[in-house]
């Protein structure tokens, strides 16, 4: 999306102070199950795992069981020298993706673009950004990831165009021409069926903009360089449609949808209105012409993606959920746990059928990083709930290594998250090109390079390998019942996952110390830590649950 909501509010966010994380010496007592230490699952899953993985991502519902890798071609590897990312710097870099666990990738836009809002402002749906490459590329990409295992998804970008697209500067001419009626026009500033009004833009004073040429107004929900099409023009409607079809016909696996709520809008609201529900279902019925795709919503709202489901098969496969994505890091700041257990009840109520989209972190919002506090132990906490939480988790490029925020904004502040990908300590481009990067990187580049990361077994690219590699084959993180514990202590997060084959229950604790929570919700009493530390007893009907500062702990109560 572009100036969302979603990045004003996170941007914001209040992040305390990075504290480091505490020692805890390990206590054995009758009926305590205790972690002698960290435990740490190996770097690589299993033969085994591996496997049952393989199985569980064949077929139409693949996408619940893969991990997503968010992907900004422009930063992630540049293969010609001029300093921007591309698609066949991608290509070279899939092994990467698939040794680290990585199933489906979100390409963010990849159409030409003048690149006023980072590729979010198309000026032609239906070919390649010549700085990204060409069609033959795309298909390269395709294919190669495809003899990997690995899904594409690309960012669909449905709402508006760039005002360079030839559409708009048809439009825009007179009131008369063949494309006149396919962006929203006024004789004022405003209009009565409009009802998001005059200062409906997400961004700046208005949402309407003088078109000298026509003596028009037209909308903009965000910038003047994005008008609004008008999807209340049957030509308009069926164009984009075509579009998708033009992108599943060339065989992509699906589409991330941007501001999908924003189509049309109606004189009480701009948001998901009947009509919008409608032309989704619309591309629905159309994606579930082709086997095996899937999409996904970005929601306008931040705290309940209940209605992007539809009755659970009949709009997005999966949507967004940024009241834990984009918040967390005031969860974290303020030791209060209360926001995330909302969004855990929240996504337990989904329709069946529905499937989260777990993040924690996007080009709209804070590196993780900064969400952390600039604390690891923090960061390690948020990534391990994303990971253990039901639904599908989304890794945006370069959280692995902890990337750090960048300085430089050619766009907008939003920039600091989208610096380049540091590939190897060398300082002279950091494996991301040969040539001057489009953007600075970021902080500590080499200290955050895979380079650097791959040859520390205490990195933050090593934990991602252990986290990624637990996870897999374990069909009960992204498919089976979630309860929430409610522990009496306010900074201890804790919840039980399970399905007919095993049962596990996540502590994290929030607090920069040590702490302890007691409920009287029962766990079969036994079982194991098998990631992270702390303690777990089962006395009677209550559970007591030990945690160092910062600290989490997965432990196996099945089989
Ligand atoms: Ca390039
Ligand atoms: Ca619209």
């Amino acid at each position: 999306m572009n100036r969302s909501y979603a990045r004003t509010a996170a941007i914001a966010l209040v992040t305390a102070l990075a504290s480091a994380p505490a020692c805890t010496e390990s206590k054995s007592g009758s009926g305590e199950v205790t972690a002698t230490g960290p435990v740490r699952p190996p770097s690589r899953p299993t033969a085994e795992q591996q496997a049952t993985a393989a199985a569980l991502l064949t077929g139409p519902d693949w996408y619940r069981h893969a991990v997503f890798y968010e992907v900004n071609v422009r930063s992630f590897q540049d293969s010609n020298g001029d300093g921007i990312g591309d698609l066949n710097g991608l290509i070279s870099r899939l092994d990467y993706l698939k040794d680290l666990g990585v199933d489906a990738l979100w390409l963010m836009p990849i159409m030409p673009s003048p690149f006023a809002d980072s590729g979010y402002d198309v000026a032609d749906y239906r070919a390649i950004e010549p700085a990204y490459g060409t069609m033959a590329d795309f298909e390269r990409l395709l294919a190669e990831s495809k003899k990997r295992g690995m899904r594409v998804l690309i960012d669909l970008v449905l709402n508006h165009t760039s005002s360079a697209h030839p559409w708009f500067q048809e439009s825009r001419k007179d009131k008369t021409n063949p494309k006149a009626n396919w962006y929203v026009w006024s004789d004022t500033n405003g209009r009565a069926d409009i009802g998001c009004g005059t200062n409906g833009s997400t961004f700046g004073d208005s949402a309407w903009e003088l078109e000298p040429a026509r003596q028009q107004y037209y909308f903009h929900r965000f910038y003047p360089d994005q008008p609004d099409l008008n999807y209340r023009e049957p030509e308009v409607a069926k164009e984009m449609l075509d579009t998708a079809r033009f992108w599943l016909e060339k065989g992509v696996d699906g589409f991330r949808c941007d501001v999908v709520g924003l189509l049309f809008e109606t004189a009480s609201s701009c948001s998901l209105v009947p009509e919008t529900v409608e032309y989704i279902k619309s591309i629905r019925k159309l994606v579930d012409e082709f086997p095996d795709r899937a999409m996904v919503a970005e929601p306008v709202e931040l705290t309940n993606a209940t209605p992007y489901f539809g009755a659970g098969k009949d709009m997005f496969h999966m949507a967004f959920d940024f009241a834990y994505g984009y918040f967390w890091g005031i969860s974290f700041a303020t030791g209060d746990k209360k926001t995330i257990e909302n969004a855990m009840n929240t996504v337990s109520a989904f329709p069946d059928g529905a499937q989260a989209a777990l993040v924690i972190g996007s080009h709209d919002v804070l590196r993780a990083w900064q969400s952390a506090g600039t604390d690891p132990a923090r960061y390690r906490g948020a990534a391990l709930l994303q990971m253990t939480m039901r639904g599908t988790p989304f890794i945006y490029y370069g959280e692995e290594v902890a990337l750090r925020p960048g300085t430089a904004t050619l766009i907008d502040v939003r920039d600091t998250a989208r610096t380049p990908m540091t590939w190897t300590r060398d300082a002279a481009g950091h494996g991301f090109t040969t040539g001057t990067p489009w953007l600075p990187f970021g902080e500590a580049p080499a200290e955050t390079s895979v380079e650097a990361e791959d040859a520390d077994p205490d990195s933050m690219l090593s934990f991602y390998r252990s986290l990624l590699a637990f996870r897999r084959g374990h069909a009960v993180w992204a498919t089976g019942a979630s309860r929430v514990v409610p522990l009496d202590d306010r900074a201890v997060v804790s919840f039980v996952r399970e399905n007919d084959q095993e049962s596990y229950l996540v502590a994290v604790n929030l607090a920069s110390e040590p702490r302890e929570g007691v409920a009287s919700s029962p766990v079969p009493a036994g079982g194991r830590v098998v990631l992270g530390e702390g303690s777990l007893s089962v006395d009677g009907g209550n559970l007591k649950v030990k945690l160092p500062a910062n600290g989490y702990a997965v432990f196996q109560l099945r089989p």
